[in-house]
């Protein structure tokens, strides 16, 4: 242990960084590595004797059918971010409208607490993704829906956990990636993946070839694109697509690639959610040296007006990124 970094150690040093902070930023950092933790454990054993694994009979704002761990992370990541008395209110996408905690906090979060759930019951890897923000109404009186509505690019900090072969906590500050491995056997957190760069190329791309028919001609042409073999390669690129936002953009993050989830007919704006799945994850990428684009603009520039709103999201490797949107630019 005297040659590793823990989380808590690492969110220690870089708190220098912030001259004046008081620690509450750090306090926020800590709630969620406890989170992290606890829904990790119970994902862990789920399918086990607990009975924690299906729908929880409830549906959220999507109209998706909510899975019992989904609603038990959204719970931890709450209580674990109100016992610290830092933030003022979340937003999360299992909750219509945000949640007032303390309106003596100077932060906000939004937050995916357990995404891709659906595939929980098939033991393939989740994640929790979260995006942290310096409040803009007074501290003191109770938190707005603008607080929430800023643009990604005022971002304090993003990350993601994945809960996978092992659990991983991947964030940055604006100064770099960070990835943090999870030893359950001492409880820590320890710095495994530091100052994380995805490469300007790659040879995955990651979406859902199902919605082809329901895609842009632009999209149907670089399908098209990335099944034709590749000169310089004498190869194809190569497809993976696991259904998991967190798992496809953390395999992408470290081997190179491009995830990309368009508009679609049945779904105009695409599926993903601007505030609490794209901001964070394009925070990221662009830290890491990607790229992350709606496909008509830069995704940390869209302004927001719906807490839950979507947008068409490519992400990834630089040089990928900007091939896939040359063929929906003109769209
Ligand atoms: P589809 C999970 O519901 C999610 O939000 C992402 O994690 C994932 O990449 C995507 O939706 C999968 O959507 O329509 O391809 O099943």
């Amino acid at each position: 242990m005297e040659n590793v970094t823990t989380l808590g150690e690492f969110i220690i040093e870089k708190q220098q960084d912030f001259p004046g902070s008081s620690g509450e930023f750090s306090r926020i950092l800590s709630g969620i590595r406890l989170a992290s933790k606890v829904v990790s454990q119970q994902i862990n054993k789920a399918g086990l004797l607990t009975d924690i694994l299906g729908t929880a009979g409830s549906e959220n704002i999507q109209g998706e059918q909510q899975q019992k761990l989904d609603v038990y992370a959204n719970e931890q990541f709450i209580k674990a971010l109100k016992y610290r008395e830092v933030v003022c209110g979340i937003a999360s996408e299992e909750n219509d409208e945000f949640i007032v905690l303390n309106d003596n906090g100077k932060y906000v979060v939004a937050m995916d607490p357990l995404d891709g759930s659906s595939n929980i019951d098939v033991n393939v890897s989740v994640g929790t993704i979260f995006s942290i923000y310096r409040r803009l109404s007074p501290v003191g009186t109770p938190v707005t829906k603008a607080d929430f509505l800023q643009k990604g690019t005022e971002q304090l900090a993003a990350g993601y956990v994945i809960y996978g072969s092992s659990t991983m906590l991947v964030y940055t500050t604006g100064s770099g990636v960070n990835g943090f491995t999870y030893d359950p056997g001492i409880g820590v957190f320890v710095l495994s993946h530091p100052n994380m760069k995805t490469t300007e190329d790659g040879k995955i791309y990651s979406l859902n070839e199902g919605n082809f028919y329901k895609s842009s001609k632009g999209i149907q042409e670089y399908v098209k694109y990335a099944q034709t073999i590749d000169p310089k390669t004498n190869r194809p690129l190569t497809g993976r697509y696991i259904g998991s936002l967190v798992a496809d953009f953390h395999r992408n993050l470290i081997k190179g690639g491009i995830y990309i989830y368009p508009a679609t007919s049945s779904s105009p704006n695409g599926k993903l959610r601007l505030l609490y799945e794209c901001n964070p994850m394009g925070f990221i990428a662009e830290q890491a040296g990607g790229l992350a684009s709606t496909g008509k603009q830069r995704v940390l520039e869209v302004i927001p007006t719906e807490l839950h709103q979507r947008v068409p999201f490519f992400v990834g490797s630089k040089n990928m990124v900007e091939k896939a949107i040359s063929f929906v630019k003109d769209e």
